[in-house]
Formats: C-alpha cells, structure tokens, sequence
C-alpha cells in the first residue's frame, strides 16, 4: 500500500472529500447507511434502523475530524494526556455530535424531508452507563472539553457489558435489573482486533541473577486473559475529536483442547466464560467499594492494557522510554487506576529491563492522583493476602516502594507516629495497601476537586505527604460541559442568551457576564421566566409518563437528583416535607406555595439505608399526592433510572436545586453546576463546590443553611446529642415522630424503625441539628418565590455568573498546573 503522507492529499481522496455537511448530503448519507449498512428500506425500517443510520451517517463525520487530529497530534510530536478512568458516563452520543459539527438543524430538515422527526430518532439512543454517578461523568465532561480546546489526548477504561443496573421502583422499593445496553449494538464504536494485550493474574515470581548478577525477576502467571481495544471517537465543539478507548476482556484460547479433546464441551468453554467475567458488569457502588476480587482484576486489566497501549505509542514514535514522562502524562481518576504505579514499575524494571531508580524517576513523572472523596468507606484498601494471590509481583513492588519512601523519610522531621500513618501498608489487623497513599507516593501532583475538598484533603487525609510534599498538592476546581449541559439540553434558553448576547459563550463560558445588565430588564425577565415554564411543561410531561403523577408547570419545582447517599441527606428534604404536610393536616395552617418535590437517584444494591429512603421518599409520596386535602399544594415525585439522558430533561425545568450535604462531605458536586446553569437557584450548605458558586453569584443569590465544615468538627468533638436537639423542638420532634405513624407506614411500625433510630441515636450527619436552619431557609425561599420578578432577576444573574463551572476552565487549569500540555488545534 502506497503511503499517503499529507493531509491534503488524504483529505481530498473522493469518498472522503465528499463527506459534507450540507441538508443534502446527510439525506444521502442517511439512505445510504439505510440501504448499504442496515440492508433496510423505509416502509419495513425501524425507529431503531434510523437511529443507527443516522448514529453511522454522523459517525463518519467525527471520525472524518478525528483523523485530522491524530494527524496534527502525530506531526507535532506533541506532548499528551492519558486518562485513566474505570468509569465513564456520556450519555447519548447523537444529539451533542449534532451540536459541534453544527449541523443540527440541517439534519431536522434532511430527516423531515423522508418525512421523520429528529427529536423522536434521538430518542431512541440507549446510553452508555458506564459509571455510577458524578464521578463518571465529570470524566465524560473532561473529555468534551479536550476535545474542544484541542489538547492532545486519549481516554481508557473499561466497556462493560452490562452498565449500571437499571432501577424500577416496585411497591415504592428499589428493583434493579441488568442494563443491556448493548443489545441493539453500539453504533459509535469500532472494534480494533491488532490493539490487544495480554495480562496476566496470579502465579508466583522467580528470582535469579545472570553472569554479572543482574537480579532478573520473572512472573509466572496462573492464568492469562487478553484485553481488546473498542474504540470511541468524542467530537469537541467546532473543534478536534478525541478516542475514548475501552478494553473488553476475552479468553487467549477460545477452546481449552485438552478438555475438549476428552469430549467435555462444557469444560472447555468455561474458561472463556470465566476470562470474560472480567468486563461483564460495573460494580454499583460509589464512595463505597469493598474490597471484591473481581473489582480489583477489573482495576489491573484496564491499567495493563492502557499502559502497554501507551508505551507502544510512545515507542512507535522512535522514542526511548526514559522520555517517557516527557511526552506522556497520565491522570489517574481516583485511585481506581492506582495500581498503574506498580504496574508502570513492573513493566519497565521487568520487562523493559530498566533500573529501578531510573523507573521511578519516570514513573513518579508521569502519574498524577485526582482524589474525589474523603469518606473513609470510600478510601480504597485492598489486603495484602489478596494482592498476593492475584498480583504476587505488583506486591513486591509497592513492599519495595513502601521500604525505599520509608528510608528517605526516616531522613526527615518526621515521628514514629506519622512515619507509621504514611505506610503503604496498613498492619494493623488484616495488612492492606492504602492505594491512596501509593497513587500519592507514585505521582508528581495530587489534587482535590473543590477548593474547600482540596484544603480538607491536606489537612486531614493526606496531611503528613502535604507537610512532606507541600508542591506536591493543588487543587483544579470541577467543571461541566456547557455545551451537552446548556445549548443540547436547553435549546430555548440556549437561543434566548444568544439572541441576546452572540454565541461566543459557546467556547467561552464567562461571556455570559453580558447577561448581567438584562437582570434589570423586566420585558427580558418575562422571556427568561417564559422559556423557564416551557422547560417545566417539558418535564411535567416526562414526570406522568415515568410516574403517572400531573403536576401543574406553575408549580416550584424542587429538585433533588443525585445517588442516593445518607452524607446527601435526602432524608433531611423528606423531613422538611413531612413539616409543610403535618403544618397543613394539623395545624390547619398553608404557608407554602404549591411546590412538587422531584427526587432521582440510584442506591447500591447493598447499601441498607438508602434503599430506606428510596422507600422512604415514595411512602411520603404515596401519602401526599393521595390526600385530596394537600395534593393541590404539595407533590412528591421520586423519578425511577436516573440517567444523563432524564437529567438532560430535569435541570432545564428545575425552579429550586438541593445541594444539603453536610458540609465536608460531599467533596465538589457537579449537579449544583448544572442546575445554576440553567436558572435554579440553590438551597445548600456550605460544601464542596457550593462554596465557589455562592462566591461567583453572590451570596444574595443563594439561599445558604447549616454547620460549616468547623462548626461540624466541633460539634462531634464536644460531643452530639440529637435526642437533646429533638426533645427541645417540638415541630422536629413532630416530624420523627411521624416516621414511624400507623398514618405513613401503613400497619408496619418496623418500616421506618431504622430510619428513626438512627436519627436520634446517632445521626452522623447531623440532620437534626441543620433542621431549624434548613426550614428557615426555606421559608425564605418560599418569600422569595413569591416575588417572581425578584425570582427572575436572581435566577439570571446565577446563570451569568456561572462562567467558573465550565470543564473547558477546569481542564485548561489541568493543562497549567499539573500537565504542562498545550493545545493543537487542526
Ligand atoms: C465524587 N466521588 C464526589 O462524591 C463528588 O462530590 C464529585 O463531584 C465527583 O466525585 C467528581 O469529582 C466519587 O464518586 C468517589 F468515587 F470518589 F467516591
């Protein structure tokens, strides 16, 4: 095959240069992946066949860009970003790929022209779920966002066959079953067969020294599985496209032989099956992850076949792998991917017969460590004797590191005491490896993802590597994608802005500063609170046909959508709401106005309480919306399968956002980004990102309650008593009370037992206690809402203040603080 070098020539070959954009092209386009790919015609195609026409016909267009920034990439010699990541939430593809090639309305027209409607074909998109919560999806922002401002870049995880689980609420519980998303396949993906690697598991090492008594060490594995590349291309905004890249794991040998020579056909395709587990299923548990086997062969498979991927990149290029974290960087999201650093290690010591001092120059110069949480639940730890059974060499490796950062230690200020806590190792009953530790010892930047986080994160979690390591440490506050969060989930107010203020916000989120004069402007307000209640009439529609509950769209809609947590204090609005409704059955007293509560999240599987609350929030539910005395006032709304694709629907119509966490939990939160953006305003403490987007729209912008992160600390120190809180407040102690009525459960006092117990017992996040300053709050909110103009006026000077939040500031602060990497654009 003749090479062909230059662009212009690549891009001018028929077939590649006729790929346009124009309504006419893409109806051909269309009717061809139809007829040629699908091998359908109209009258007999499904809704399905025209969404993957249409998925293939656009598909042709990204990768078109895809391929001009690989090109660019690879002639600049530039130097990248890897993210490693093992989850991901993109949410639908074809709408925000409509959007950056701008080709969104000729796209309607070519479609309505066959005489098909392009908002019900995107409809038919399955997402893909391959991740929990905000977590996943901040690394689908990032990914946006490296897209668009070109900035040389791949992204690797997992591809799960089945994502996270789907929820359906039976008898107001839980019910989670598979998500098949992959069952009418996925027309955004390519299958690369020739990038695939070996990993290993198991086994034991075998040390030996050559003639000049070189130590060699060998792994000999018990098992070995192959990883396969699937890849994605992600389109940024009138920009570059980037690949994200997912291994799925398969069996080296499809047949064992042996087994089946001996006739047992069932026994030689077990091991298949078994090496396939790997990438079968997301683990359903965010800030939570005990430590299962499977989860942490999971974490090694992505990782080996990531880093070898890399390393034939960088070697493909001619060069030596000393430079390695030259031209590399490579970002861990959380510590997930943490067992890279003794992976790295391993395979250039091992197998790329570097010296150890040398590879850890370059392993600790490449990685950098985002931490997203400071739970003590959430803090990875796998145990030793684990490790040793599944990777014997990696834990003599991180045994080596641990021995070799203890005697450069010893050499400082530091005491036994603190000494002891930086251990990878934690001895003290079953050893484990603390991955945090190892992921900040084997990196050259640490960062948290708020400023109040990344503060906490130095003076309590890593605080002896901060004194340590003071450089080490930085904070890049999180950010969102404006694009798929304002202009492809809003168009109506998206227009307005720009009828308004031009489209430059589009790349540049702060322009919506201009907005800020238009505060003052009453005819503006009028379209600003017009478009607002045509996104509610939206979701009201979306709300009876996920519920079968009507809500009027004058409604206050509150709104609170995120996983299912106890330090997210969904219980604490469902007390609120139990407070409005005894306020109007027994008081006989209607303060508020008519509001419908919107709740959405999933809770893990085995997370007892918040399957609780599920219950908890729809018992509410069931009593409220059924009582003919409050059900013109209150609605409580719990929305089942919480997805990308519904909370593209939620925030455009959401009045009120609930960010209650107690403050020094929740460490940035994104969906408090999202609602400001589209015109919410928020009721929330002073945690996480919460912090900032009070700064940014002033604190009269935003209706704040609760303990600080301080006051929190002195409060346990001196001891909590809720019972005290409870016995005093007799409003509150109405409200508990209630929870465990024959008026809400129904016959089963047990119901809401536990939910109550632990309240006044322990309450570790501090319910009771942020209670009167939260319905206070309140109060004034509902003051508030009923002065409309006011309202307008404030909901539009937080959207002109949102420029912070977007990823494109969080990733150009990754760029120059930690990464050093500039962009390319083609
Ligand atoms: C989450 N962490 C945090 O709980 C959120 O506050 C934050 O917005 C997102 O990360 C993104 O930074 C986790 O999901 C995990 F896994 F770290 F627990």
């Amino acid at each position: 095959m003749p090479k062909i070098k230059k662009t212009e020539n690549y891009f001018t070959q028929p077939g590649v240069a006729n790929i346009g954009l124009s309504k006419e092209d893409i109806k051909t386009s269309f009717l061809e992946k139809l007829f040629y790919s699908l091998g359908r015609i109209p009258v007999v195609a499904t809704k399905n066949d025209f969404y993957t026409s249409l998925a293939l016909t656009v598909r042709d267009r990204v990768f078109r860009k895809y391929v001009k920034s690989l090109e660019q990439y690879v002639e600049e010699d530039a130097r990248g970003v890897a993210y490693l990541s093992a989850e991901y939430l993109p949410g639908p593809h074809l709408g925000n790929n409509l959007l950056n090639l701008e080709i969104m309305e000729e796209t309607r027209e070519a479609l309505a022209e066959l005489n098909l409607n392009l908002d019900e074909i995107l409809n038919e998109e399955v997402e893909p779920g391959l991740g929990n919560g905000g977590l996943g999806r901040l690394a689908s922002c990032y990914m946006d966002s490296l897209a668009t401002l070109g900035i040389p870049s791949i992204a690797y995880g997992i591809r799960y066959e089945f994502g996270i689980f789907k929820q359906e609420i039976q008898d107001g519980w839980q019910i989670e079953s598979t998500d098949k998303w992959l069952h009418n396949r996925n027309p955004w993906e390519v299958i690369r067969p020739e990038i695939s690697f070996e990993v290993k598991f198991g086994g034991h090492t075998e040390h030996s020294r050559d003639q000049d008594n070189k130590l060699h060490i060998e792994w000999i594995p018990g098992t070995e599985i192959k990883g396969t590349a699937f890849d994605t291309p992600i389109l940024g905004y009138q920009s570059n496209a980037i690949i994200l890249r997912l291994w799925k794991a398969e069996a080296t040998e499809s047949f064992d032989f042996a087994a089946y020579n001996l006739g047992d056909y069932y026994r030689a395709v077990e091991k298949k099956m078994r090496s396939e587990n790997i990438t079968k299923v997301l683990y359903p548990n965010d800030e939570n992850l005990s430590g299962k086997e499977l989860r942490l062969k999971q974490q090694y498979f992505f990782v080996c076949c990531s880093l070898k991927d890399i390393i034939r990149l960088h070697l493909l290029q001619g060069r030596k792998l000393e430079t390695l974290h030259e031209k590399f960087t490579i970002q861990l999201n959380d510590t997930h991917p943490s067992i890279a650093v003794a992976e790295l290690m391993r395979l250039l010591v091992d197998v790329h017969q570097m010296g150890w001092e040398d590879a850890w120059k370059v392993t600790q110069n490449t990685f950098a460590y985002t931490n997203h949480t400071l739970l003590p639940e959430a803090l990875e730890k796998w145990p030793v004797n684990l490790l040793r059974n599944l990777l014997p060499r990696h834990l003599e490796i991180i045994y080596e590191i641990n021995s070799r950062f203890i005697t450069e230690i010893r050499e400082k200020d530091f005491s036994g005491e603190q000494i002891s806590r930086m251990f990878l190792i934690d001895d003290r009953g079953e050893p484990t490896v603390r991955m945090a530790h190892l992921a900040t010892v084997g990196s050259y930047k640490v960062n948290g993802v708020s400023a109040l986080h990344s503060g906490l994160l130095q003076e309590q979690v890593l605080k002896d590597f901060a004194q340590l390591w003071p450089k080490k440490f930085t904070n890049v506050t999180n950010g969102i994608t404006h694009r798929r969060f304002l202009a492809v989930s809003n168009p109506r107010l998206a227009a307005l802005i720009s009828e308004n203020i031009g489209k430059d916000w589009l790349t540049q989120l702060d322009k919506l500063k201009g907005l800020e004069p238009f505060a003052a402007n009453k005819d503006f307000r009028s379209k600003w609170m017009q478009v607002k209640l045509e996104n509610k009439k939206n979701l009201a529609t979306h709300i009876k046909e996920l519920t079968g509950i009507e809500i009027k769209p004058e409604m206050l809609l509150d709104i609170q959508v995120k996983r299912i947590h106890e330090y997210k204090r969904q219980h604490l609005k469902v007390l609120h709401i139990l407070s409005l409704y005894l306020q109007i059955k027994k008081d006989k007293q209607n303060t508020v106005p008519p509001t419908a509560f919107v709740f959405a999240g999933k809770a893990a599987p085995g997370y007892f309480m918040a399957k609780r609350i599920i219950k908890l929030i729809t018992s509410v539910g069931d009593l409220i919306n059924n009582d003919p005395e409050v059900n013109g006032t209150l609605k409580v709304i719990f929305l089942p399968n919480f997805s990308v694709k519904l909370a593209q629907h939620v925030y455009p119509g959401a009045d009120l956002s609930e960010q209650i966490s107690m403050a020094g939990k929740e460490a940035s939160g994104t969906g408090n980004m999202k609602f400001a953006l589209n015109g919410a305003l928020t009721v929330g403490t002073l945690d996480g990102a919460n912090v900032e987007i009070r700064e940014e729209v002033g604190e009269e912008n935003f209706f704040l309650f609760g303990l600080t992160t301080e006051e929190v600390a002195d409060k346990k120190k001196q001891g909590y008593h809720p019972y005290k809180i409870y016995s005093e407040n007799e409003n509150l102690k109405r409200v508990i009370d209630f929870l465990i009525s024959d008026e809400l459960t129904k016959g089963d006092p047990e119901l809401f037992r536990s939910v109550y117990d632990n309240l006044l017992n322990q309450d570790p996040y501090l319910l009771l206690e942020d209670y009167q300053s939260y319905v206070d709050q309140m109060e004034n909110v509902y003051k508030v809402w009923q002065d409309p103009e006011k309202w307008a006026q404030m909901s539009i000077l937080n959207v002109a203040n949102m420029g912070k939040f977007s990823s494109d500031r969080s990733i150009k602060d990754y760029c120059e603080k930690i990464w050093k990497v500039g962009a390319v654009k083609v």
